[in-house]
């Protein structure tokens, strides 16, 4: 017989959650009671827990399975009524977010670092998500950290191993356990948002080629039975569908660097209409057309205008918002639609109000996040099938779709420049370095441009009036051009600072230029004022999207 067993354990010091979750190395995560003194802490802070339900899953990864059987014997033995687990522990990030809201669950734990590489030597992560399906909001991030830091003991039980591969009702100390199939739940939904009948028409042109990369991540069987079984996409076009524990040893980001056999068919000769790749968790998204790459602040752009075609967005949108770093094509959109458009740190959870408020419908992050009312997560396949509604429904390329949207709105030509692995102290000095400038550099000139504002990014929630400080160093142009400085908070060693630069340009005949190109005189004066290469000793980004 299972029985509550006390477990005395001392705090570790580092269970800070940063921009999504607890992420880090495996080897940290498989340490004696370090996973479990997270998840009493989330446990302990949760006032409603006994006679719950929670929605638990994971990417995939290494230590998903473990992690599962872990947690089912602390819910147990903490008194929750019921959980619900996806079948071989898959659930991606959108998916629980769906099932916390669809089956009224306290909340859900989502077991996965997203795009960071996984396998022994990889990344884990651990995420809980309130019961708007939403990720936590700070105040209780806040809470759990502080609880991690002074726990003395943790509840499980002495239960034998959940089969965790076949759907199946079992229970443990009276707490239900049901293994649900991953998929059929957000596929539904899926169907209910867009107009299946038009994207299988389309899927069903000859002339119509498709590739969607899974990335050997969460999304392969959700792309399988959306794209495949229900719209008609052949199994060759869905390349690495399988889940893999280390995601075939690539990293599960979905950029024009990793997503290398994509990449290569889109910008080849006979090169598909459409490709689409996703992350580790399944909740970013990256579009392509045939020789052409949509920037996601673009595409969020786009899909604001073009909302009006989709079944479940016809209506109109109530708002949007994009996280700061962003860039601010989507606010062009907004004002043509007389729409508000909210302006949050990076980071999913700080949408959440605004869209349990009805202010916005559509979001997105630069960071290839876009997502909707629908759920309170991003959703990578959700931008998939918005994308290909809209190709349904226009009968145009996406080349021609974003060169019409340039036309009408202008251009907000953007990069993002991450440099990674920086010895912490450096990146320390570049902020310290950053702050001492704030003051003193409204009105000055770099790059033949005037700064108007410089400031540490601070954001006032509109709805519960909390205040979040620190989210990002501003440099704001007169002419509406950014620099923008920031630090990661979602990696697991070191510090990875990152540098987003934006222009607009109105002029048409200079939509096609290049655009490191266009942005190279904002580059060197993001230089000669955050000196993060002469302070890091990084002379080149290790990544640049
Ligand atoms: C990054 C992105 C941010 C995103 C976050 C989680 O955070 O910049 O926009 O919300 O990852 O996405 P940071 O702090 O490293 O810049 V995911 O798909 O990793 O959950
Ligand atoms: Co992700």
């Amino acid at each position: 017989m299972s029985k509550v067993i006390l477990v005395e354990t001392s705090p570790f010091l580092d269970q800070k959650p940063g921009t999504s979750g607890l992420r880090k190395q495996v080897t940290v995560f498989q340490q004696e009671n370090y996973l479990e003194n997270f998840v009493q802490s989330v446990f302990d802070c949760l006032k409603e827990l006994k006679g719950s339900t929670l929605v638990v899953g994971g990417d995939g990864r290494y230590y998903n399975r473990e992690a599962i059987q872990i947690i089912i014997s602390m819910a147990a033995a903490n008194g929750v009524e019921k959980l619900l687990i996806g079948q071989a522990g898959i659930l991606s990030t959108p998916a629980v977010s769906h099932l916390i809201r669809k089956y009224k669950a306290l909340g859900g734990i989502i077991l996965s670092a997203s795009h960071n590489p996984g396998g022994k030597d990889g990344d884990f992560g651990i995420k809980y998500n309130a019961s708007n399906g939403g990720p936590a909001p700070e105040s209780l991030t806040d809470k759990v950290f502080a609880n991690s830091k002074s726990i003395s003991q943790y509840k499980t039980t002495n239960n034998d191993a959940i089969d965790l591969e076949q759907l199946s009702h079992s229970s443990v100390l009276g707490m239900q356990i049901e293994v649900i199939d991953s998929v059929a739940d957000y596929a539904d939904l899926m169907e209910s948002l867009f107009d299946f009948g038009k994207i299988r028409d389309l899927m069903a042109k000859p002339e119509f080629g498709i590739c969607f990369d899974a990335m050997s991540a969460v999304t392969g069987p959700y792309a399988t039975e959306i794209l495949g079984n229900r719209l008609g996409v052949s199994a060759n076009n869905i390349i690495r569908a399988v889940p893999l524990e280390d995601f075939g040893g690539g990293h599960p980001d979905p950029n024009l660097a990793h997503a290398k056999e994509l990449v290569e068919r889109m910008f080849a000769n006979n090169a598909p209409a459409f490709g689409a790749a996703s992350d580790g968790d399944g909740d970013r998204n990256m579009i392509l057309g045939a020789n052409c790459y949509v920037t996601p602040s673009d595409s969020l752009a786009i899909l604001a205008a073009n909302a009006h075609l989709i079944p479940a967005y016809k209506d109109g949108l109530t708002g949007v918002a994009r996280s700061m770093p962003t860039s601010q094509a989507v606010d062009r959109v907004a004002e043509r639609l007389n729409l508000t458009s909210y302006e949050t740190p990076t980071g999913w959870k700080f949408f959440g109000n605004l869209l349990d408020a009805n202010k916005i419908t559509l979001c997105g992050e630069e960071s290839f996040g876009t997502g909707s009312d629908h759920v309170r997560e991003k959703d990578g396949l959700w931008a998939v099938l918005f994308w290909l509604n809209i190709l349904a429904v226009k009968q145009q390329s996406i080349k021609e779709i974003v060169s019409e949207h340039w036309k009408e709105y202008g251009r907000n030509f953007y990069t993002r420049h991450d440099f990674e692995g920086v010895e912490t102290e450096d990146a320390d000095k570049v902020f310290t370095h950053l702050e001492s400038l704030l003051e003193k550099s409204a009105g000055k000139k770099y790059a033949g441009r005037t700064i108007s504002i410089a400031d540490n990014f601070t954001y006032h929630d509109p709805i519960d009036a909390s205040v979040s400080t620190n989210q990002g160093i501003r440099f704001l142009f007169e002419d509406g051009a950014r620099i923008i400085f920031r630090k990661s908070g979602t990696g697991t060693s070191g510090a990875t600072i990152r540098l987003y630069i934006e222009h607009f340009e109105s002029n048409a005949a200079k939509f096609e230029d290049e655009t490191q190109e266009v942005l190279r005189d904002l580059l060197e004066a993001a230089e000669e004022i955050g000196q993060v290469k002469a302070l890091t000793g990084k002379v080149i980004a290790d990544v640049i999207t």
